[in-house]
């Protein structure tokens, strides 16, 4: 065993690229050349692969930090005996410093001249430069067209391959005389992609000057640009925030919308949210035509953005609009009339929570079922465990036994651990759950990961530690998405019944009250015992009466009777 720091390999050119997204944490396995962290420039994104396999001891990044070579990423133990740091080998960041060198080694592939300042043009020839270990990419996307007048460093086609995409830009300012790639084709090293008439006069980088003198085209490599894992597309990224709303989709963070840096650029400057768009290009990539149409058919009004949508009535309220056709505008009233008042800014975390709780509460049929567990065996067995273990500081309460029949019953009924996807149902194979943790600052829902595969004492651990982050407002994103399955407890603070709203794009959510004892017939006399009154919203769209009424009487069985969780 040893432990190994993992740090930024060479990235060439690359200076100070944020972090936008940490793609493990800490306690994980990983394979050698396994992503790590998504970084991005104002030029390119990329993925910054592990030099070992090993598992995950600390992660020494944070969303949003700013990286450059030698940076310490994380730290990994592994299986190897030596300590030993490699740059990472993996594809990304092999090509990573071909496009940081391609600029000093495009002018060897040519003649060596003075920049271009001739008053005539000539043809030039752009090669595929150096792309690292790729030996073959497919060509995903062709930017330009005979005719088009580009500027020096334009993104020309997009390749792809198993593990990435980078963009071909042009090494010269010109016009396109020949498009000498399409859609579907197989380049390497020294394919040619277009052929250029150079503009004549206009200072370009050095590798144009070689064309100038040649008769037949200049054959010039341009530098590639890596932008993301074609495995697993890059997401149009909003900045890094402390917090993610409590109720806000975490899944479309898993299914990112596959789209090249110019894309996304395009997309960033419009305003136009790739995550909404359904790509018209090869493996869904969205291209420039489905921005463009995109954007045409909002100003027509032919869609509406989610964010629209949401905002729509809330804002229409708020301006004392009328929010639906029919029903009376929200009421404009002088408080101060009354007597004294005082105005107070929402919080961040209430503003967007705010949204998506709104668009929850409009967007899902919710049905609420109540029912409840008789949980006097296992309230028992509850406390005596924490009597025994009371050195080991873990406390164990009823939602971790909760959390783990949750997991139960999401096995037993699949249509709840669940999204809906248009006219697709995605059923999941993993038991991410959710639980709902009031903060001075507002409602957050931290997501314990792989519940399935984790014991109560860790479930609980787990718990105390994100409750207390979630507290501190140190919840990441990674610590609130992919979440399966919620719940909401108000079991420590009281109440008897309520209906929690679900967390989208979750199909259902458990709202729990507090236990009380109270007497049931045991068939000869009433007896006290503890009663756990239980709410399961869920949404009519995926599940219907019966099966919630069915989830509601085996999770309060398995609560009942723990031991049944093992049959
Ligand atoms: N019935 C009776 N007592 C309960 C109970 C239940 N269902 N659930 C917990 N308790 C008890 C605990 O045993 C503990 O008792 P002791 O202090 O005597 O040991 C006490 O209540 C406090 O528990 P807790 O709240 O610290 O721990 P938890 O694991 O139950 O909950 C957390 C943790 C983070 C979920 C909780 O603190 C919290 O924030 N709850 C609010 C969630 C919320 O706001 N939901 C509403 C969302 S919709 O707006």
């Amino acid at each position: 065993m040893a432990l190994i720091e993992v740090k930024v390999p060479d990235i060439g050119d690359f200076k100070d690229v944020a972090v936008i997204e940490l793609l493990v944490q800490v306690g994980d396995t990983v394979a050698a050349e396994q992503s790590l962290v998504t970084v991005e420039s104002d030029k390119a994104s990329m993925e910054i692969p592990s030099s070992h396999a090993g598992v995950v001891k600390a992660l020494k990044v944070a969303l949003g930090d700013k990286l450059n070579e030698g940076t310490l990423l994380l730290m990994l133990e592994t299986g190897e005996a030596a300590v030993s740091v490699a740059a990472p080998a993996a594809a990304p960041a092999a090509a990573v410093p071909a496009a940081a060198t391609a600029a000093a080694t495009a002018p060897a592939a040519a003649p060596a001249t003075a920049p271009a300042t001739a008053a005539t043009s000539s043809p030039v020839q752009v090669l595929v430069p150096d792309i690292g270990d790729f030996d073959e990419v497919s060509v995903i996307e062709v930017m330009v067209r005979v005719g088009d007048t580009i500027k020096a460093e334009q993104s020309l086609v997009t390749v792809e391959s198993d593990k990435a995409s980078m963009e071909i830009p042009s090494s010269h300012a010109g016009v396109v005389r020949q498009v000498l790639v399409k859609l579907g084709d197989k380049v390497a090293k020294g394919s040619p992609v277009v052929v250029l008439d150079a503009v004549a006069g206009v200072a370009v980088p050095a590798p144009a000057a070689a064309a100038t003198v040649a008769n037949a085209p200049a054959q010039v490599a341009a530098a590639p640009v890596v932008v993301s894992a074609a495995a697993a597309p890059t997401a149009d990224r909003t900045p890094p925030t402390a917090a993610l709303p409590p109720h806000e989709p975490a899944a479309p963070k898993g299914a990112l919308p596959h789209a090249s840096p110019s894309i996304r650029r395009l997309a960033r400057d419009l305003g136009v949210p790739l995550a909404e768009l359904a790509g018209s290009g090869p493996k869904g990539r969205i291209t420039q035509d489905d921005v463009q149409g995109f954007v045409k058919n909002v100003m027509t009004g032919a869609v509406q953005t989610t964010a629209q949508k949401a905002k729509a009535p809330a804002a229409a309220a708020a301006a004392g609009g009328d929010a639906f056709p029919g029903l009376l505008a929200w009421p404009k009233v002088d408080f101060a009339k009354f007597g004294p008042i005082e105005r107070k800014d929402l919080s961040r975390i209430q503003k967007i929570s705010g949204a998506n709780l709104h668009r929850n509460w409009v967007l899902i049929p919710h049905v609420t079922n109540h029912d409840e567990a008789d949980i006097t065996e296992l309230e028992a067995f509850r406390v005596s465990t924490n009597k025994d273990n009371e050195k080991s500081g873990v406390k164990v309460t009823m939602l971790a036994f909760m959390i783990k029949a949750a997991v139960a019953a999401l096995k037993k009924f699949p249509q709840f651990n669940a999204s809906l996807d248009g006219d697709q149902l995605v059923l999941k194979s993993y038991f991410h759950i959710g639980f709902a943790a009031d903060t001075p600052n507002g409602l957050v829902v931290p997501v314990i990961k792989d519940a399935d595969k984790k014991g109560i004492f860790q479930i609980s651990t787990e718990m105390a530690e994100l409750a207390k982050k979630a507290r501190d407002g140190k919840l990441g994103p990674a610590d609130m998405s992919g979440g399966c399955f919620s719940i909401s407890s108000l079991g420590g603070i009281g109440g008897r019944y309520f209906t929690p709203i679900i967390n989208a794009p979750e199909v259902s959510i458990m709202g729990v009250c507090k236990s009380s004892i109270e007497p049931r017939w045991d068939g000869k006399q009433f007896v006290p015992r503890l009663i756990l009154p239980l709410s399961l919203s869920w949404d009519h769209r995926v599940i219907d009466g019966a099966a919630a009424a069915r989830f509601n009487v085996y999770f309060a069985s398995l609560m009942a009777d723990f031991r049944r969780i093992v049959l």
